[in-house]
């Protein structure tokens, strides 16, 4: 019978609220264009999207279908998420994850290191390995801070990988590093996403913005992130996501930001007034100290006061 149900287990690979591509794991594998069933996402509490690419679905198609139900999500493995400022919720980028490539530039647009702090903290807070790759070395930074900071988040044990995906300069090492692996690409428009997936799968041809302007148009490219698969049968796969201005980390307490900051994080509490202190006037505080004695970067320590200001102003938003 041609119309018989058939339950498959697949990937999300990319999708809005409530349509989702799916990708099937058996062979010759699919894509189904899913909605979710009715009572499968009761728990899921305040969230922007509830399933995300990277998660791992159990589907029910009909026959030859290309659309199916999305029957139940498998239990996350970890889930790389920021706060969506305008949903005022939680919004999964991805699901799943084995590595968060953070990607930054010398120039155009230029270098923001504060942007690099943001994704890594919730890197870490999520407990996904991050690195950090700084795309268009071909062109000439003009600042000589960008060095100085790469050498800073480097001497606090990310990995810095310098690349071109205008020149090819890199790719094979950012290719080795990401092989058989579920990688996110994180960083403000601009930087390369785009591009340096097309660099590592030539003939994608997935759509590059252009700097100046404002508004993609691109279907799958400004809201929602999308999972890329490439060629090679390694399972490499990328999940490429939208190129937000300010990156709010999601799901850390105001008082939890110290401890997700490696250089900080061995001084929590060691303060003289201990875990109440706001770091910021009060006397024997082992933050400012390290400041003052140059073992926290001074730009890291406003980053800290920023997000903690920023996740003041989440909570009190609603
Ligand atoms: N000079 C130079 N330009 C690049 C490089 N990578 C990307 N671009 C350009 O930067 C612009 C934005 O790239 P895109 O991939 O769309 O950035 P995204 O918004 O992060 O996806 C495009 O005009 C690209 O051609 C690079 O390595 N060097
Ligand atoms: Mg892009
Ligand atoms: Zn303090």
């Amino acid at each position: 019978m041609k119309n018989d149900t058939e339950i498959l287990k697949g990937f999300v690979i990319r999708g809005s609220h409530n349509i989702l591509t799916v990708r099937t794991e058996n062979e010759p594998s699919k894509e189904l264009e899913c909605r979710i069933k009715g009572k499968v996402l009761k728990e899921t509490g305040n969230v922007y999207n509830p399933i995300a690419p990277g998660d791992r679905v159990i589907v029910e198609c009909q026959g030859n279908s290309n659309t199916a139900l999305i029957l139940s999500v498998e239990k996350r493995r970890n889930v790389f998420s920021r706060f969506n400022q305008k949903g005022s919720a939680s919004q999964i980028l991805a699901a799943n994850v084995d590595l968060i490539l953070c990607l930054c530039t010398p120039a155009s647009p230029p270098f923001r290191p504060r942007f690099l702090d943001r994704v890594l903290l919730q890197a870490d807070a999520a407990g996904i390995e991050a690195v950090v790759i700084c795309n268009k070395i071909d062109l000439d930074p003009g600042d000589p801070d960008v060095d100085e900071r790469l050498e800073e988040f480097s001497r606090l044990g990310y990995k810095i990988l310098r690349v071109s995906a205008k020149t090819g300069e890199g790719i094979d090492e950012l290719r080795l590093m990401t092989a058989g692996k579920t990688s996110v690409l994180t960083g403000q428009s601009g930087v390369g996403k785009s591009s340096l997936i097309n660099a590592l799968e030539p003939g994608l041809n997935i759509r590059e913005g252009s700097l100046n302007e404002k508004f993609d148009r691109g279907v799958h490219t400004t809201t929602m992130s999308f999972m890329i698969e490439l060629s090679g049968g390694e399972n490499t796969r990328l999940i490429d996501t939208p190129g937000v201005r300010l990156f709010i980390p999601d799901g850390i307490q105001p008082e939890e930001v110290i401890s997700h900051l490696r250089e900080f994080a061995p001084l929590a509490g060691k303060c003289s007034y201990g875990m109440s202190c706001s770091h910021k006037t009060e006397p024997g505080c082992k933050i400012m100290e390290a400041v003052h004695a140059g073992v926290i970067h001074e730009d890291r320590y406003n980053s800290f006061l920023r997000i903690r200001d920023d996740l003041e102003g989440a909570l009190n938003d609603d």
